[in-house]
């Protein structure tokens, strides 16, 4: 630490402006990102942490076709939404743009145009997938299929969730177009391609034995299977009408993909805040001594670091990624998280449930963060956490130092005395923290570093336990005095360590202590506040002045997490009532077809189960008409005694047939509900949906 500051250029992925953003994304992207921000800053170095809304692309093309709006309509509406949630969340990006902004479609045209002029892209005509029926080409999210190389049979035109294998469209095994459902065909297209393979070598080279051991090993290992499976061109143009033009000649009709202009939106970003900073944005991708790090979540990998590599190698101007440590995925209560099945806490949604709880939620998902592996959150470990970590260690520990100090000195710091031995190890551990969290961090380690400020605060809880200043104030003042006194140390240095981790935390706390970090924004030699903790025997001096004690945490009770677990509930039982398909519509039916049909009510007057079957149920109905046996296939799901004397709707001139030996004469109306259960037709009935069929 105190080393000569550097400039850092700090990327999150950005999000597609597609839905508001969830956990899983915070989890595995922007709350790493922003602490690794945070530190660095606190530490004085100059760094640009920026991120955007991502614009363009199929997925959002998909949904305004699907709500019937354009596709800027629905970048408009979650571009903001995503904005608000960043920022009530602390993600202190010194600019978030979107690339619908002109100065990324500038950014974006030149970078091609570039690599064009530079001889730099193949230009090839070949079969793409075409569908008949839209009259469009599908690539990417447009066309799914079987991934060749894992069998997931949900896997893109562009990429493979479930193996992270990038794909080109005409390599999926039975591919079905996403828009109507039609199988394609193949249709030929002009295209630019960028030729991967001619980079294989040189990634060899840089990455897979260049950083096989600064990188993280999921990082690292994918890379290197990907070069082993050998690269091949891919198409960096597509047909669509939602993107920036293509702007070269023969690129009329056709836009550049989606994953060619999202990276150069981080450039984008860079220029549009040093623009508005008045500050050059160039050394910042351009400078050799800038560290450029991508934050980013595992899908992400191979454009990462192989696509947006290889084009800022073929561009010529630009530095490389020093490091790109993804995440892997956070799971919800033991299940992928996602967006379409709406199996997600929305940031928006949680703050509603948890006002101002912002840090809680930073806390437990970087304590559980899914570094190396996937992990999963649920609603039991997020309470657990806030009540047996945030509350009982770091919280009970802040308020007993506060409360006291106010309660035995008016709030003014005291003189301390001689240390005693338990003193001195007190403080010489805590001056061990500032570099153990510094180092984690610096490793891209989070949860290791986040674990080393709890236990700063256990140490600080455990001091005040063992010497009991509340008992020994009684007969001991004066030791009293230096208790205090280290404690007040310990709270101090919590409150500048927990800034890159619980941000709002850390500003209440130093408001609580009465001392603004302004030193942290130093740049230049000299030693950060961060350093003070190491250097310095007092953070906090006698007589300093601190105020009242407000409560830094709350405890979250049974009742809350329980409203969070029904929520989820209801969202499975939504789920499977959509995955029943809804059937087409049959053929048109005349007036004269139905008044053919004569329906009547009738009333359940005896009914039993038929013997050696499990499904069918002998019922005899009046129908007003007359009495008469109808067999039913309701068995599995009501008790014979349950429906007598129930109303029902019966199709009375229905072919009488025979089943299993009886005459059945008519047909009872029915339908099903979202859970799969038989119910007799009335739409009213809990989880009938609209579109289930009555039969
Ligand atoms: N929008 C994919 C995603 O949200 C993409 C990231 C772009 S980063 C340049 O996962
Ligand atoms: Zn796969």
């Amino acid at each position: 630490m105190s080393n000569t500051p550097k400039r850092y250029t700090i990327t999150a992925a950005l999000p597609y402006t597609n839905g508001p953003i969830h956990i899983g994304h915070l989890a595995g992207v922007y709350v790493p990102a922003d602490i690794y921000a945070r530190y660095l800053r606190m530490q004085g170095n100059d760094v640009a942490f920026v991120c955007g809304s991502d614009e363009h692309g199929v997925p959002i093309t998909i949904k305004a076709k699907k709500e019937g709006v354009t596709p800027q309509d629905i970048v408009d509406k979650y571009d903001g939404v995503i904005r608000q949630s960043f920022k009530d969340f602390g993600v202190s990006f010194n600019n978030y743009s979107r690339t619908s902004a002109k100065v990324h479609h500038d950014t974006a045209s030149a970078f091609f145009k570039k690599m064009y002029d530079d001889g730099k892209f193949i230009e090839e005509t070949t079969q793409q997938l075409y569908d008949e029926k839209a009259g469009q080409f599908l690539a990417d999210r447009f066309v799914t299929g079987t991934c060749p190389k894992c069998g997931n049979e949900e896997a893109y035109g562009d990429q493979c969730e479930s193996c992270g294998t990038s794909l080109n469209a005409t390599d999926l095994i039975n591919p079905k177009s996403a828009i109507t459902g039609e199988v394609p065909t193949l249709k030929e297209t002009r295209h630019w391609f960028l030729p991967l393979d001619q980079y294989q070598e040189w990634l060899d080279e840089w990455i897979v034995k260049g950083h096989a051991h600064d990188w993280k090993s999921n990082v690292h290992g994918q890379v290197k299977s990907w070069l082993n499976d050998g690269l091949r061109a891919r198409a960096v143009t597509r047909d669509l009408d939602w993107g920036i033009p293509v702007p070269v000649e023969g690129g009329d009709g056709k836009v550049l993909y989606v994953w060619f202009d999202a990276p150069i939106g981080y450039i984008s970003s860079t220029k549009e805040w040093a623009e508005r900073e008045g500050k050059d944005w160039e050394p910042y991708w351009k400078d050799e001594n800038t560290k450029l790090v991508h934050f980013i979540g595992k899908d992400n990998i191979v454009f990462h670091c192989i696509i947006f590599p290889v084009m800022l190698k073929a561009h010529g101007d630009y530095i490389l990624p020093e490091n790109v440590p993804a995440n892997e995925f956070l799971n919800l209560e033991g299940k992928k998280l996602s967006t379409s099945k709406n199996w997600a806490v929305w940031l928006h949604e949680y703050l509603e449930d948890f006002p101002n709880q912002q840090d809680v939620l930073r806390y437990v998902l970087t304590a559980n963060a899914p570094e190396a592996k996937d992990n999963d959150f649920t609603w039991k470990d997020f309470q657990a956490r806030n009540n047996n970590e945030l509350v009982a260690v770091f919280g009970n520990f802040i308020n007993r130092v506060v409360v006291l100090t106010n309660k035995y000195y008016s709030g003014i710091l005291p003189e301390p005395n001689k240390y005693t031995k338990v003193d001195e190890q007190t403080i010489a551990e805590l001056k061990a923290y500032p570099a153990v969290i510094a180092s984690s961090i610096e490793k891209y380690r989070f949860r290791e570093a986040q674990g080393e400020l709890m236990n700063l605060a256990r140490l600080g809880n455990k001091y005040l336990a063992d010497e009991e200043p509340w008992k020994i104030i009684k007969t001991d003042e004066e030791r009293v005095k230096t208790v205090m006194y280290v404690a007040l140390q310990i709270a101090s240095a919590l409150a500048t360590l927990s800034e890159p981790f619980l941000p709002f935390t850390s500003a209440k706390l130093q408001k609580m202590l009465n001392f603004t970090d302004t030193e942290n924004k130093l740049s230049g030699g000299e030693y950060s506040q961060w350093d003070k903790i190491a250097t310095r025997d007092s953070l906090l001096p006698a007589g300093h002045q601190i105020n009242k004690a407000e409560l830094l945490f709350s405890k979250i009770e049974d009742t809350q997490i329980q409203e969070q677990l029904d929520k989820l509930e209801a969202t499975k039982t939504a789920n499977a009532a959509k995955e029943k398909e809804v059937e087409p519509q049959k053929k048109t039916a005349t007036f004269e077809d139905f008044t053919k049909m004569d329906l009547r009510v009738g009333t359940i007057i005896e009914a039993h189960k038929m013997p050696k079957t499990k499904k069918l149920m002998v019922i005899k109905v009046d129908t007003g008409l007359n009495q008469r046996t109808v067999v039913s296939g309701i068995a599995e799901h009501y008790k014979a005694e349950e429906i007598i004397g129930k109303k029902v709707t019966v199709l009375a001139n229905l072919a009488p047939r025979k089943l299993r030996g009886v005459e059945s004469e008519g047909m009872i109306l029915m339908t099903e509900n979202a859970a799969g259960k038989l119910v007799f037709v009335n739409p009213d009935e809990d989880g009938v949906e609209p579109g289930t069929t009555i039969n």
